[in-house]
């Protein structure tokens, strides 16, 4: 079983509010389409949640968020999820789509949803969930990261390989010179960030991919730009990127 998380900044231009990266996803599609072992699906919210988000001041924290603004975020999820779904479906996939709502309760897990989402994977589908504005209680709301979802995900099911798409190489040693870390055996990198969404950016990813890896599996971050890089990665264990090699697999 293979979790993979398509950033935010691959399937979306940032830098332009509700503009999908239609080549991208397309190119993205087919070449998943190339796996043929079970696969989980995860998205960000690129310049569709995060742009909403901001504009209406949502965070990661749990607290009475204007209910405009939790409405507008989980419609711009629905809005990017389907523009997935439709190239997945396109390039002969077939996505099986599961909100986070099914799944959580309040910000944590259901186990017994989650056990599922592996059935269904192995049935021939491909689950397809994202980030999203989630209830959590007492009128309040957060956002949920598609990353803090990755690591609920590989917590309950241990995928052979958690991958990360993002739209670098990988991470960098220095941002300057672009410099690529290419392993990292349980130490924690120290990361600088010119620019910080609200669910926190590569900060966040590095914390839950450090988080993964001290549970045992392996976490790729590859770039989502050279989707052929993330077939070799799951084909051939080949990987040009940045591994987290896990604490089972030293
Ligand atoms: O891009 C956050 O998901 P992420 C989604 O995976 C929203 O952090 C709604 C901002």
């Amino acid at each position: 079983m293979i979790l993979i998380k398509l950033g935010g900044s691959i399937i979306t231009n940032k830098e332009k509010p509700l503009s999908p990266r239609k080549e991208t996803i397309e190119k993205l599609s087919k070449s998943l389409r190339k796996i043929d072992e079970p696969i989980i699906i995860v998205h960000g919210g690129g310049s569709y949640g995060h742009y909403w988000s901001v504009k209406y001041d949502m965070h990661t924290k749990e607290k009475k968020y204007n209910p405009k603004g939790v409405a507008i975020v989980k419609n711009s999820m629905i809005e990017l999820n389907k523009i997935i779904l439709d190239s997945l479906i396109k390039n002969r996939l077939n996505p099986y789509c599961l909100p986070p709502t099914d799944f959580m309760s309040g910000n944590k897990p259901i186990i017994k949803k989650i056990k599922e989402i592996e059935k269904i994977a192995k049935s021939g589908l491909i689950p397809v969930t994202y980030g999203d504005a989630l209830w959590f209680g007492q009128n309040k709301t957060y956002i949920l990261s598609g990353d803090k979802i990755m690591a609920h995900i590989a917590k309950i099911l241990k995928p052979r390989l958690c991958i990360f798409a993002l739209n670098e190489d990988g991470l960098y040693s220095d941002l300057k010179s672009k410099k690529l870390i290419y392993e990292l055996q349980g130490e924690r990198p120290s990361i600088s960030e010119n620019k910080m969404d609200v669910t926190g950016g590569m900060t966040r990813k590095v914390e839950e991919a450090s988080k993964i890896a001290k549970m045992g599996m392996n976490v790729f971050f590859v770039n989502g730009n050279k989707p052929e890089r993330i077939v070799k990665a799951v084909k051939n264990r080949t990987f040009e990127g940045t591994l987290f090699r896990g604490k089972r697999n030293v």
